[in-house]
């Protein structure tokens, strides 16, 4: 852990009253001229820090911009997000963690940017993220689990997403399968999960999460207008990034461990619990083939259960799906 973020914990810990610079430089290891820089550059971040001749430093006030610092500040895991890269813009912050990645960045680093100039859905789609109006970040994650298990993590990650969207009122998030969470049937946020594998052994996964979050209407551009929304929209309020941000990682970190521990089949149930359009009836294209069918679950691998006309259970892996069936 950096010192910058040991600091940063024993201030917010502190709360309202001063610490000395005399304990911090005890506790920390470093003198009280490293102690004050470290200061200024908690100052070029937004926060307003007072300093008190013979009492000590405390905060006065807490910074809203996203940064690493601020990300930090009270993020309560204990591997993801040790180590945050913050950019103000990147062309994708999945690219930049594909090259954090390479360079052996450790498990559970986490690049999060202000805007994207090329944001990337699935299948080389477009994300459209606007400077400051969400959550554009990728996860490093280094999973001990075979290759054929990845996509299991895009569930896993949804959940944890619905998880933390579902403690507001009124937002009742449902998840879209495999990937996107809905609100009143409109996609708020997506996942993009990408890994550098060999054949048995996972090298690394880049978890990547675009979360809609003060857009106005306007913002939304109008070619997906009928399908996006933010959590501004829903809500009429603003929201804040950077709570949102902590709640999402600290969500991902317990869901991940309970993932390695006991297997799928707790995120399926989580995950089923907030799947959108269970029990009712799709319609399926691959190719030229086209069916209807009741989609039923997940199965125990993560793949699309559905109930086909002729009363058969069936798993799918990928199709293009319309989920709207009359
Ligand atoms: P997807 O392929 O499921 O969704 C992409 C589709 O969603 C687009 O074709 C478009 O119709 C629609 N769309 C584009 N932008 C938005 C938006 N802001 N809100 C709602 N709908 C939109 C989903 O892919 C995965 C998205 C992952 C995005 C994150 S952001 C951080 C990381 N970096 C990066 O480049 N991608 C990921």
């Amino acid at each position: 852990e950096s010192t910058r973020s040991k600091l940063i914990r024993l201030l917010a810990d502190a709360k309202e009253s001063y610490i000395s610079g005399q304990q911090l430089s005890e506790q920390l290891h470093i003198s009280r001229t490293a102690i004050w820089k470290h200061m200024k550059e908690l100052e070029k971040d937004g926060y307003v820090i007072e300093a008190k001749p013979k009492t000590g430093y405390r905060i006065k006030e807490y910074s809203g911009n996203v940064s690493s610092n601020t990300i930090t500040w009270g993020l309560n895991t204990s591997w993801i997000g040790k180590e945050i890269i913050h950019k103000p813009t990147v062309t994708s912050t999945q690219f930049v963690a594909h090259q954090a990645a390479r360079d052996n960045t450790p498990h559970g680093t986490v690049v999060i940017a202000d805007e994207q100039s090329s944001g990337r859905g699935r299948m080389d789609r477009v994300w459209h993220s606007k400077k400051g109006k969400g959550v554009w970040m990728s996860i490093i994650l280094r999973p001990k689990i075979p290759p054929y298990m990845a996509p299991q993590l895009t569930l896993m990650t949804a959940t944890a997403i619905a998880e933390v969207l579902d403690q507001y009122d009124g937002l009742q998030p449902k998840i879209k399968w495999p990937n996107d969470i809905l609100i009143q049937n409109k996609k708020v946020a997506g996942i993009l999960t990408e890994m550098q594998a060999e054949q048995d052994r996972i090298q690394y996964v880049v978890v990547g999460i675009g979360l809609n979050v003060n857009q106005d209407n306007k913002e939304i551009p109008d070619a997906i207008h009928y399908r996006a929304t933010s959590l501004k929209m829903e809500t009429e309020k603003e929201w804040p990034i950077i709570d949102l941000v902590q709640q999402i990682l600290e969500a991902l970190e317990k869901e991940y461990e309970s993932f390695l521990k006991k297997g799928f089949r707790d995120v399926k149930s989580k995950w089923e619990n907030y799947g959108f359009r269970i029990g009712e009836k799709i319609s399926l294209h691959s190719g030229s083939k086209k069916k209807e069918a009741v989609f039923l679950g997940i199965a125990e691998d993560g793949a699309l259960l559905i109930e086909s006309s002729n009363g058969e259970t069936e798993k799918i892996y990928s199709a293009e799906i319309d989920w709207f069936v009359e």
